[in-house]
C-alpha cells in the first residue's frame, strides 16, 4: 500500500451506482501495446473467418456445445417454461461448457412471470472435470511466499487453499428472493455430480422449483454455476444465461409497441486465473502496522503491509457480447454487432454483466466520441422506485453507467439521428493498482433504420418451453404511438413491491465487514482473499464449502452494514436473496439510496503515516438490508468478482425463522 496514489474512483450522489474513476490518459506505450491488441485480434478474427466452420448450435455427440460461435448480433433462444419445467443440460465440449435446452446448445434467455413457479431440471454431463482444473490451476512460485506474520492488536489471518475441481455443478437464480433452501435457491448442499469423476453430491440431476414472489421487482436476473472453488472456470468456459420476469411494466411497453433487447456480456479468458506475478508480492513494512495500530481498537486491525501490492498486468480479458468476441482497439464496424432502431422509435436494453471480473461502464457514443443520453429504468432487476414504491424515472443522461460483474442495468435507447452511428461503449475502468486492465471497448454499433430488429419479449406462450424468439421482430411504426413516446409508458402510481419500505425501518444492527487479499503462503502462485466481519476476536479465514454462518440474525430484523475494502483493487458485495440500499459511499450520503444486489467497494487509498485514521484508508460503502422471515435460511454474501470468492471472500449469514426463538 506504501507509495501508492491514486484517486478515489468518481461518484455521481443521486445517480444509482457509483461510477469507476476513467482510466487516467493512456501513456504512448499503452497506445502503442493497444493497437498491436487489435491488430492481432482483427489479424486472428480475418484467419477464423476464413477457415471457421459455420455457426450450428446444435448439441450432438460429436459437438455436444456445437460448431463454431455466432455472428455478432445473434439473439440468444428465449424460453417460457411451463409445467412441467424445462430440462436444462450442462454438457462439456473440451475446454467449453454450455447449457443445452432442447438440444439447443446456446443458453436460453429464460421468461418467467411475477407470481410463477419456475421448474428446471438441471443435468450435469461434464465428462472432463480435469478440463476444468486446467482453467484455474494455480502455478509455481520459485520462491515461496511467507506467511502474514502474528502481530498484536492485528488480526491473524489464516492461510486459504485450492480447491481442486470436481466437476459438480448446480444453479444458482441470481437476485431472485427466494428461500436459500431446496427445492429453490439452495447453493450450499445442493448439487449435480459430473458424467466422470468424484461423486459427491449424490444425484447427477437435480430439479429446481423457484415460486417467484408475485412483488419481486419485474427485470433482468440470471442463472449460473455456485459450486464453491470452480465458479470463475465454469463461468468463462459457458455457464451464464439470463432470466427476465415479466410483469405489467413489460406488458404496457409491449402494447406500446416497444421492443428489447437482452444483451449479455461474458468474460471467456482471464489471463491471471490461478495467477498472481512474483513481482506483486510485497515487502513487509512494520511501520505501517505499527501506525495502523496505534489508532484502531485492540485486536481490530487489519494488517495492510503484507497485502497483494501492485501487479502488472500486461494482458487484456477477452470478452463477448451475446457469445461474439468484443473486439479491442479500433476494428472496422463490421466486427461489431449492428443493430437497427426506426426514426424516433425507442427501445429497452437488457444488459446484463455476467463476467468473472471486469466492470463496465456503459455510454452511448457517436462517431467521434460525443455521448448520447440513455434513460435509466431499472438495475439488478429493480425498476427504479423510492422507499415508498413510486416509479422513478429520471431523465435521459449522458453520464456513464458503471455495471460491475454480475450487475444488471436497463436501459430505454433511443434511435440516434439519421446519418450518425452511435456505439454502446464500457469505457475504461480503473480497479485499482492490484486490478485488472479494463480499457475502452466497444460492444456494438446502432443506426437508425428503417425497422427494428429487436426480438419483442413475446406473449406468454401455453406450449412447454416455447421457443418464443431467434424470430425477428415484426417491424413497428417508425412513428411510435402518444403512449410509446412516453418512456416506459405505464402508469406511475406508487406500488409497493418486495423491497419497499426497507429505509423507513429502524435499524436494528450495524456491523463492519472487511474485504482483505493477501498472496498465498508457500509455492502455489495464488492470492487469499478474505471477508470478515469485524470484532474483537475475529480471524481472516477462507470461506470452505460447509464452513458455519459466521453470522446469525432473527428474521424479520434490518441492518447495516458498512463494507470495507482494504485492498488496491475493486471488489464487489453480493448477497444472496436480499436486495440493499447503498446508503453512503466513502461516508457520503448517495442521495436516492439505489436498490441493488451487487455494489462495487472502491479500493482502499493511502492516507499518510500521520493521518488520524491510520495510514491507509479503506474504502467504504454502507447498505442496509432486512431479512424477512420468507427468506430464512443461510444467506451466503461474497465478493462477486468470481475468482475471489472461489478463493475464500465469501461467507454465510444464517437468518432464523420465527419458530426458532
Ligand atoms: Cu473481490
Amino acid at each position: 500500500m506504501i507509495g501508492r496514489g491514486g484517486a478515489c474512483p468518481s461518484r455521481r450522489a443521486g445517480e444509482g451506482r457509483p461510477s469507476p474513476a476513467r482510466a487516467h490518459a493512456r501513456s504512448a506505450r499503452d497506445a502503442m501495446r493497444a493497437l498491436g491488441a487489435a491488430a492481432l485480434v482483427l489479424v486472428s478474427s480475418q484467419a477464423r473467418a476464413a477457415d471457421a466452420p459455420r455457426y450450428d448450435p446444435r448439441s450432438t455427440a460429436a459437438a455436444p456445445c456445437g460448431v463454431g460461435t455466432p455472428p455478432p448480433g445473434h439473439v440468444s433462444p428465449e424460453l417460457r417454461p411451463s409445467a412441467p419445467g424445462l430440462a436444462l443440460t450442462v454438457r462439456q465440449d473440451g475446454s467449453r461448457l454450455c447449457y443445452v435446452a432442447d438440444g439447443v446448445a446456446d443458453a436460453p434467455v429464460i421468461r418467467v412471470r411475477q407470481g410463477a413457479e419456475l421448474s428446471i431440471t438441471l443435468r450435469n454431463e461434464i465428462d472432463d472435470p480435469a478440463a476444468i482444473e486446467a482453467a484455474v490451476a494455480p502455478g509455481r512460485l520459485q520462491v515461496p511466499n511467507g506467511r502474514v506474520p502474528h502481530v498484536p492488536g492485528f488480526y491473524d489471518v489464516v492461510p486459504g487453499m485450492h480447491h481442486p475441481v470436481t466437476g459438480a455443478t448446480n444453479l444458482h437464480v441470481h437476485g431472485f428472493a427466494v428461500p436459500p433452501v431446496a427445492p429453490q435457491d439452495d447453493v450450499l448442499t445442493v448439487c449435480t455430480d459430473p458424467a466422470v469423476g468424484p461423486a459427491t453430491c449424490g444425484q447427477r440431476a437435480f430439479t429446481y422449483r423457484w415460486r417467484v414472489p408475485a412483488d419481486m421487482p419485474e427485470g433482468l436476473y440470471w442463472y449460473h454455476p455456485h459450486v464453491h472453488g470452480e465458479v470463475q472456470a465454469q463461468m468463462l468456459m459457458g455457464l451464464t444465461g439470463a432470466i427476465v420476469v415479466e410483469g405489467p411494466e413489460d406488458d404496457a411497453r409491449r402494447a406500446a409497441g416497444i421492443g428489447e433487447r437482452v444483451l449479455v456480456v461474458r468474460q471467456t479468458q482471464d489471463l491471471d486465473a490461478g495467477r498472481a506475478p512474483a513481482a506483486s508480492m510485497t515487502a513487509a513494512a512494520p511501520e505501517a502496522n505499527a501506525a495502523s495500530s496505534a489508532h484502531a481498537p485492540p485486536d481490530t486491525a487489519i494488517d495492510t503491509a503484507h497485502e497483494l501490492l501492485c501487479t502488472s498486468n500486461a494482458g487484456i480479458d477477452q470478452l463477448s457480447l451475446n457469445d461474439t468476441a468484443v473486439p479491442i482497439g479500433d476494428p472496422p464496424d463490421a466486427a461489431f454487432a449492428h443493430y437497427e432502431i426506426a426514426p424516433g422509435a425507442r427501445e429497452v436494453w437488457r444488459v446484463l454483466n455476467a463476467a468473472t471480473d471486469a466492470f463496465l461502464d456503459l455510454a452511448l457514443v457517436d462517431q467521434d466520441g460525443r455521448p448520447l443520453p440513455l434513460q435509466v429504468l431499472a438495475r439488478d432487476g429493480s425498476p427504479l422506485r423510492d422507499d415508498a414504491g413510486a416509479r422513478l424515472r429520471p431523465p435521459p443522461t449522458t453520464a456513464s453507467q458503471a455495471v460491475p460483474p454480475a450487475g444488471r442495468i436497463e436501459l430505454l435507447v433511443a434511435a440516434p439521428p439519421p446519418g450518425v452511428r452511435a456505439y454502446l461503449v464500457t469505457h475504461a475502468v480503473d480497479t485499482g493498482c492490484a486490478g485488472d486492465r479494463l480499457p475502452e471497448r466497444r460492444l456494438a454499433m446502432l443506426t437508425a433504420g428503417p425497422a427494428a430488429s429487436a426480438s419483442p419479449a413475446s406473449p406468454a406462450s401455453s406450449v412447454s418451453s416455447a421457443r418464443a424468439a431467434s424470430v425477428k421482430a415484426r417491424p413497428r411504426a417508425a412513428v411510435p404511438t402518444k403512449a410509446a413516446s412516453r418512456p416506459g409508458a405505464p402508469p406511475m402510481r406508487a406500488q409497493a413491491d418486495f423491497f419497499s419500505g426497507l429505509l423507513a425501518r429502524k435499524t436494528d444492527r450495524t456491523r463492519v465487514i472487511a474485504f482483505a487479499e493477501y498472496p498465498r503462503p508457500g509455492d502455489e502462485d495464488r492470492i487469499d482473499f478474505y471477508i470478515v466481519e469485524r470484532r474483537p476476536g475475529a480471524r481472516l479465514v477462507p470461506y470452505m464449502m460447509g464452513d458455519a454462518p459466521t453470522i446469525t440474525v432473527d428474521a424479520g430484523t434490518t441492518e447495516e452494514w458498512v463494507i470495507e475494502n482494504w485492498t488496491n483493487e475493486l471488489h464487489t458485495f453480493h448477497i444472496h436473496q436480499v436486495h440493499f440500499r447503498v446508503l453512503e459511499i466513502d461516508g457520503e450520503p448517495v442521495a436516492q439510496p439505489p436498490l441493488l444486489d451487487v455494489v462495487e467497494v472502491p479500493y482502499a487509498t493511502a492516507a499518510g503515516y500521520h493521518a488520524k485514521d491510520g495510514p491507509v484508508r479503506p474504502g467504504r460503502v454502507r447498505v442496509k438490508m432486512t431479512f424477512p422471515a420468507s427468506l430464512a435460511g443461510d444467506i451466503p454474501f461474497h465478493c462477486h468478482l468470481v475468482d475471489h470468492e472461489d478463493n475464500g471472500m465469501m461467507a454465510v449469514l444464517r437468518v432464523l425463522p420465527p419458530a426458532s426463538r
